[in-house]
């Protein structure tokens, strides 16, 4: 280890250190707190909730430090539920997907740009969200729900050679952070909720650029003001708009109302 990597090391622990210390002694935190904060710890290894409560608690305020003066679009937090290696689609575009899957047919379109909006032939769109039950595939959970199957609502797609996308998929709903797991049991002893609002979450890469990992959210959703993981930006709301008549639907080839949504990311240069 150089030194100067010894040096921040030091730093920061001590400074995380010190700020635990002056907690203990504000608070007057007893014997039996600090034994329950032990048994805490333990708790969340063991159900393999450590990347959950990092990411909830810590990984936007990471994430707001590293994006400081970096052009291109606001991003997001990653979250603890990206899988990599998802499969890739071809077009028309539709997200892998029960025959019965349930929720709200969205069509989501966007167009990658560079950061003075030249569009970016090709860039690719990693995307991945909860079922309408709240559930992401291939995660495990403290509780015994029904499970997705393997790689439902998580794929790649490549935007067309004007930088533009569309694909189909189905709106999400408000997630809530399982309450059968430490963190959740953390939240609920606190008496917080403990839900984040309804998200897409998504990488964008082009060769030549920074990938950007960004969430999106849907406005009037009544967790965007106390997201649990405080990561909602206001840029980063979309509209959804309701498509009720009979000609539209069928011209999509869909068999029920539809909503549409669309954004823009602007990718940092590398
Ligand atoms: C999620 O779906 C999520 O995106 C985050 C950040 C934390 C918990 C669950
Ligand atoms: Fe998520």
């Amino acid at each position: 280890m150089s030194n100067s990597s010894e040096e921040r090391v030091a730093t920061v622990v001590a400074a995380m250190m010190d700020k635990v210390r002056e907690t203990i002694v504000e608070h007057k935190v007893t014997y039996d707190e600090y034994a329950a904060a032990k048994q805490f710890a333990i708790d969340v290894g063991e159900a393999g909730e450590w990347p959950l409560f990092g990411d909830v608690f810590f990984e936007s305020t990471v994430e707001r430090i590293d994006a400081e003066g970096r052009e291109g679009s606001a991003g997001a937090i990653e979250g603890p539920y990206y899988v990599p290696g998802a499969v890739e689609l071809t077009p028309p575009y539709v997200m892998p997907m029960r025959e019965d899957e349930p929720g709200d047919i969205l069509i989501f379109s966007g167009t990658v740009r560079s950061p003075e909006g030249t569009p970016l032939p090709g860039a690719m769109i990693d995307m991945w969200q909860s079922d309408s039950m709240g559930t992401y595939a291939d995660i495990p959970y403290p509780d015994d729900r029904e499970l997705p199957p393997p790689g439902n609502l998580r794929a790649r797609f490549r935007a067309d050679d004007n930088g533009q996308f569309e694909v189909r998929t189905i709106i999400p709903v408000p997630y809530e952070i399982p309450k059968g797991g430490p963190t959740g049991a953390l939240l609920a002893a606190a008496g917080w909720h403990a839900f984040r609002p309804a998200h897409l979450h998504t990488v964008t890469s082009a060769p030549g650029y920074r990938s950007l990992t960004s969430q999106l959210y849907f406005d009037k959703d009544p967790y965007l003001e106390s997201d649990v993981a405080n990561a909602v930006k206001s840029s980063l709301i979309l509209d959804l708009t309701k498509h009720t008549d009979p000609g539209d639907i069928e011209a999509r080839g869909l068999s029920a109302p539809y909503f549409t949504t669309s954004t823009e990311f602007f990718l940092a240069r590398a």
